[in-house]
């Protein structure tokens, strides 16, 4: 059965809607099979977010990722991958979807960082590689 990983971000648990998300992806009917509560190191963030590293906003990406707490669950069903990135919606809360998310819960808070409570694994294989990093 396919899995993604599934990260309800620091601004996400300090504004209270860990419950919110989690009942999105229970409704939609996906199975959460882990879940755990954890702070990100920026070892971990380097890894997970390779593909940024090298950017000019990944310092303050790593400290957005590390100012409080993260939840990081395992979700698991058919195409769980593209039915997570969907829920999630697009990267820019501003300009996400309503009904999703980001659309939904998040805004730009006019701190030049982008905050976007979620995070979402892009692929099957980017899913396998995240899960083994936070789990
Ligand atoms: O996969 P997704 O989270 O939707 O977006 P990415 O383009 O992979 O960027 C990952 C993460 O980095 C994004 O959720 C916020 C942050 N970020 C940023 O702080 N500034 C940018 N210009 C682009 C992305
Ligand atoms: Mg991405």
């Amino acid at each position: 059965m396919e899995r993604t990983l599934l990260l309800i971000k620091p601004d996400g648990v300090k504004r209270g809607l860990v419950g919110d998300v989690l009942t999105r992806i229970e409704r939609k009917g996906y199975s959460i099979v882990d879940l755990k509560m954890v702070t990100a190191t920026e070892e971990l963030l380097g890894e997970h977010y390779i593909e940024h590293r090298e950017k000019a906003f990944f310092p303050e990406l790593v400290e957005y990722m590390t100012a409080g707490p993260i939840v990081a669950a395992i979700l698991e069903g058919a195409r769980v991958v593209e039915a997570v990135r969907s829920l999630s919606g697009s990267t820019e809360p501003t300009v996400a979807a309503p009904g999703t998310i980001r659309g939904d819960l998040g805004r730009d808070w006019g701190t030049g960082q982008i905050e976007n409570i979620v995070h979402s694994s892009d692929s099957p294989e980017s899913a396998e590689r995240e899960i083994a990093l936070w789990f």
